[in-house]
């Protein structure tokens, strides 16, 4: 390193506050200060301004109703199609011949799609849909990778009003049945395969193991094929290929429904504090309003950008920020099918210089596994076109973010560390990057309209510096309406930790600890549940302690995070065998294998520790705080409160603490 780029790494490292460049805050779609004083003056009339980036067929009448609150109701009577606000009218406007889809295949492969063609393929697939019999209302699940056939699907349900209900292609068969059996979908949409570091994976296997798994009859399943000769397979009477249908349907015309602004949009499953995955409903007014509306504030989209989000559809990320939102803005969309490592690891890099990207929103656990990697490979390319970054999915420490703004942004992009959920259908406290200063680590304030709180147990204020928890105080148009047939459900994940039934005040509790400073910018801890975060992915270890203990051979077993470089937190596994049997490599293999059946690589154990005895309190409950920190390698503390405390040192000598 040369004496002055070390002398610029050293004032990078010192540096706790970043101005956004002037040249960004001039041409940024939100630059006016002012804004978070209309936004609360105006509440919750100020959402209008959210709603007036879609086009309406019928304007609603009421902004907010809140009479049966917290089952709160956005743009009540208004009539709109999504397909339509993401397709159709950019079609209608100027936008017909822009690309509106960027495809890239893991082999290098392309496929770009104009407004138009995009229009033409989703009307044929509604098209095919609606032949096969799929109803208004009827839950379509969509078991795809990363390639156009997902959005085109997505869009042409929504076109049709059949909710989608997306499984995120790394889930394993029974992570399919169980949502496919949640949402009684009777039809799937899948694929033969998809290219992985460069080999052909096999998907329709694992799809047809999970299909096996549905306690229901599946009426037809459309089958597309992505790897042509590199994978041979049958298909059985009720399955398709998706080119034959779609061919059939050749130049279909299929008008968009007229969905209510409540109507679902979609199903979306995420894990929670008990095994069963909770499917979160999002709407199609308040949904696709909050968006469009975050993509426009706080991404800067602007029709003529190129821009990517590197998540995978299979989670909210990709369904609010590579599909919805970026769509209804009329923009070019990015997608990517593979690993950021392949072939080599400049592989981002060589996309952005390609495509000149203006914009990129990926995860911190990526982040830190570039700077990994090295320097080197960015600086291979040329990155100025890019003028904004953004991050999402859990925490970034600030040598991450520095990096991220140095080494990608060339310190001229400002970055946006974006805390939302699943749940919360977008961005909710975020910095605007055209008006706030950055503080690298801290999220920033809550967005205008965003009335987030950093609470003590009791549900009061704390001080700056203090750890809390947060709540979201007032309602939003983005938030999820309810959990699939289980209302009760939703109260009580949600809605009753801080609460006032009584008084009719309602308080939204995201299962998040967090610290406030003086600027009023939120760093979040990480989940206060027993809810992990790998690589930015949400496991429940409640779903991966019963895949654990479903293994013949395993009494008791308890899962947790633990710090992990790259993925932020990975996940531990402690096992306890049943008597006789003995806790060689054999049975470590069947409990890895356990995980990775019932959940998906994702969930893969970073060590599985067999132990006699697992510690607990006198009361008889896990020690879990305990194996964490044997799992971080940190202090372990006072052990005394425990019925057994010499199993603790036991545990600790068998865990490679590095
Ligand atoms: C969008 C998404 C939600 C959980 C959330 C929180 C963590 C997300 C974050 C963040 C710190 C950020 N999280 N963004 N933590 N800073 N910028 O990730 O949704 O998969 O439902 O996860 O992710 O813990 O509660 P989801």
């Amino acid at each position: 390193m040369s004496q002055e780029d070390a002398n610029l790494e050293a004032r990078l490292e010192e540096q706790e506050t970043f101005e956004p460049p002037e040249s960004f805050v001039e041409q940024a779609n939100v630059s006016d200060p002012g804004i978070y004083e209309e936004f609360e003056e105006n509440w919750p009339d100020c959402w209008e301004r959210a709603a007036d980036l879609l086009s309406w067929e019928e304007e609603y009448d009421t902004v907010l109703d809140d009479d049966d609150a917290p089952f709160y109701e956005w743009f009540t009577n208004g009539r709109l199609n999504a397909s339509y606000n993401c397709i159709d009218r950019h079609v209608e406007g100027d936008r017909a011949d822009e690309v509106a889809i960027e495809w890239e295949g893991e082999l290098g492969e392309t496929r770009s799609y104009t407004y138009n063609e995009l229009l033409e393929e989703v009307e044929e697939f509604a098209a095919t849909l609606r032949e096969l019999g799929v109803e208004e209302d009827d839950i379509v699940t969509l078991y795809l990778p990363m390639i156009p056939e997902l959005p085109i699907a997505m869009l042409a349900c929504a076109r049709i009003g059949a909710p989608h209900a997306v499984v995120f292609a790394g889930f394993s068969a029974d992570a399919l049945a169980t949502r496919m059996n949640a949402g009684e979908s009777e039809y799937l949409v899948t694929c033969d395969g998809y290219y992985r570091r460069g080999d052909a994976l096999d998907h329709i296997s694992k799809a047809n193991e999970g299909l096996e798994g549905v306690d229901h009859e599946v009426s037809d399943v459309v089958v597309v094929d992505r790897l042509g000769d590199d994978l041979e397979h049958d298909l059985a009477d009720n399955q398709h290929d998706y080119d034959d249908l779609v061919a059939e349907q050749a130049g279909a015309s299929v008008d968009p429904v007229s969905r209510d602004a409540e109507d679902m949009l979609f199903l979306m499953y995420t894990s929670g504090t008990t095994g069963k995955p909770k499917g979160v409903k999002h709407t199609t007014g308040g949904y696709l309003a909050y968006t469009a509306w975050t993509s426009h504030a706080v991404l800067d989209v602007e029709p003529d950008d190129t821009y990517w989000c590197a998540a995978d559809i299979g989670w909210i990320t990709g369904h609010s920020y590579i599909v919805y939102g970026p769509l209804a803005l009329g923009t070019t969309t990015m997608m990517y099918e593979g690993t950021p490592d392949y072939p080599e690891k400049d592989r981002m890099w060589e996309l952005v210089e390609k495509n000149s990207v203006d914009i990129f929103y990926t995860a911190p656990t990526a982040i830190r596994a570039f700077m990994k990697w090295g320097e080197q490979y960015p600086a291979e390319h040329d990155l100025s076109s890019l003028r904004l970054l953004g991050t999402v999915g859990e925490p970034i420490n600030p040598r991450a973010w520095k990096w991220y703004y140095k080494h990608i942004g060339g310190e001229n992009c400002p970055i946006v560390d974006t805390w939302w959920q699943t749940e919360t259908g977008g961005m909710m406290i975020t910095t605007l990057p055209g008006i706030n200063e950055m503080k690298p680590g801290s999220a920033g304030p809550p967005l205008p309209g965003i009335d987030a709180r950093i609470v003590d147990a009791q549900g009061e204020e704390i001080s700056a510096g203090e750890a809390g928890y947060v709540t979201i105080n007032n309602p939003w148009p983005g938030m999820l309406r309810t959990l699939y047939n289980n209302d009760e459900r939703f109260i009580n994940e949600y809605w009753s930790e801080y609460s006032d039934e009584e008084a009719d005040e309602w308080v939204y509790f995201p299962e998040d600890g967090a610290k406030i400073d003086e600027d009023g910018f939120i760093t979040v801890l990480g989940r206060v549940d027993d809810v992990i975060n790998v690589s930015g992915h949400r496991l429940g270890t409640m779903e991966i302690e019963s895949a654990v203990v479903g293994v013949e051979g395993i009494a008791e077993a308890a899962v947790v995070g633990g710090d992990h470089e790259v993925k932020g937190e990975a996940v531990y596994v402690y096992a306890i065998s049943e008597d006789g049997y003995e806790t060689g490599d054999e049975l470590e293999e069947r409990v890895m294998q356990g995980v990775l059946d019932s959940i998906g690589p994702i969930a893969k154990p970073e060590e599985i520790i067999f132990t006699p005895e697992l510690p607990k309190t006198r009361s008889g409950k896990i020690m879990r705080r305990l194996l964490e920190n044997i799992a971080s390698g940190d202090e372990l503390g006072n052990t005394s409160t425990l019925r057994n405390p010499e199993v603790v040192d036991e545990i600790a000598e068998q865990v490679d603490i590095d």
